[in-house]
């Protein structure tokens, strides 16, 4: 079950199993402070949380039409967040690293994104992650970052905690990447220097795995210990952690207030629960709630069929034609099996079709997983004879030794004689 379902998509998430105490619920002083600021006089704080767009990125397996059409849905979750920012009334944006997918995309993937962000009606604080890294060679120092960066972004570039212009009350502290690798827990490097908040809400970015979430990486230096991390929001030397590096929205630890908002537009077929960005609101006296907003469309599938029979590749037919928005679907087939060269050719039609329907059709390469079986049947079908007749037999021949081009021509063959359809 996806999370934004396991939490009733589009409903208020409270953190109801939080234990009672400092880290969920905002003291009276703080509600004092945040009662100037908020617009609407109900004493709520509103953001986004985003992360991991990798602005630039290019599967190596998307065709030049889709990846277009794919990287433009990318630049444009900017402008779908804006437009959400604006519909429930946050007062700012936080993008918890990995904005760009590397330090060397091109100028014109940044200028892009500026365009997108200058039209935001609020303003976006960037946390450089560990694909686009604050060093020297940043994308976040190049000329065309700085001099089209609209006013609106501001980009956390070391530890010391900021204040968004326009929103008072509110304090922003990141643990930016200044290398590809990191060799502590960024949160608890950065916390140790924090004093508790005495008034006022402070939001901390971070960037990377936890302990919790990607146990199998315990041996990484930059792993995020979440028992520290919820200590230090008990302490009130934050009140939400935003993280970035899991594509997929993740609650973390118990607090409640320590999320990964996964990837605005879906990245992979890893991703089990990709396309949102995270509203969280810091309301007077309540616990911190968290809504999963929803903002990207393209959905990567991964489907595994074995094919035995004709019956096998129609219901794959079936089960490709079924899916709907089509264009923005990525499917990756891993099929494997044993087709008589009928069926074979009736498998390279549903597959051409899909192809033209779908926005990527990839085939794992998996040699050797289908194998054709070239019977006399199909032979008598076609009614071949003389020259063709022992070219088909040849063919055959090799097919059977498990010859994957003999089975690729013969299945081209049967299907150009109008079997295959
Ligand atoms: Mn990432």
């Amino acid at each position: 079950m996806s999370a934004a379902a396991s939490l009733g998509n589009g409903a208020w998430t409270a953190s109801a199993d939080a234990p009672a105490g400092p880290a969920s619920v905002a003291p009276a002083s703080v509600v004092e402070n945040l009662e100037q600021p908020n617009r609407r006089g109900m004493g709520t704080i509103r953001f986004i949380h985003t992360s991991d767009l990798q602005l630039g990125a290019r599967p190596y397996y998307f065709p030049d039409e889709a990846y277009a059409r794919y990287a433009q849905a990318r630049i444009d979750a900017i402008s779908r967040i804006n437009g959400l920012a604006a519909d429930h009334e946050a007062a700012f944006v936080v993008a918890a690293g990995d904005v760009f997918e590397s330090n060397q995309v091109e100028p014109r993937t940044v200028s892009r994104a500026c365009t997108a962000w200058s039209a935001s009606p609020v303003p976006w604080i960037l946390l450089p992650g560990n694909h686009d890294h604050m060093d020297a060679a940043s994308v976040f120092t190049s000329a065309t970052f700085t001099s089209q960066r609209p006013d609106c972004v501001q980009v956390l570039a070391d530890s010391t905690p900021v204040s968004i212009p326009g929103v008072p009350g509110v304090e922003v502290v990141g643990a930016p990447w200044s290398s590809k690798q990191m060799l502590h827990d960024s949160v608890a490097w950065v916390v140790k220097d924090l004093a508790p908040m005495q008034g006022g809400v402070r939001v901390f970015l971070a960037h990377g795995p936890t302990d919790l979430t990607a146990p199998q990486a315990s041996g990484k230096t930059e792993m995020i210990h979440v028992r520290a991390a919820e200590a230090a929001l008990a302490e009130r030397r934050f009140d939400y952690l935003a993280l970035g590096d899991r594509h997929s929205l993740t609650r973390v630890g118990n607090s409640g207030a320590v999320w990964y908002s996964g990837s605005p537009v879906s990245t992979d077929f890893r991703d089990p629960d990709p396309n949102h960005a995270l509203l969280v609101a810091l309301a007077s006296g309540e616990p911190l709630q968290v809504k999963p907003l929803s903002v990207g469309d393209w959905v990567f599938l991964e489907e595994a069929r074995e094919l035995q029979s004709d019956e096998d590749v129609l219901r794959l037919g079936d089960w490709l034609d079924s899916l709907d928005d089509a264009p923005r679907r990525i499917v990756r087939l891993r099929l494997r099996g044993e087709l008589h060269i009928s069926a074979r050719a009736r498998l390279d039609t549903v597959l051409a079709r899909a192809a033209q329907r779908l926005a990527v059709l990839d085939l794992a390469d998996q040699p050797g997983a289908l194998v054709v079986l070239p019977g006399n049947l199909e032979q008598q079908e076609l009614g071949l004879s003389g020259y063709a007749r022992a070219t088909w037999e040849e063919l055959a021949e090799a097919a059977r030794a498990g010859d994957a081009e003999a089975q690729d021509a013969l299945s081209l063959a049967f299907r150009l004689a109008g079997q295959g359809g």
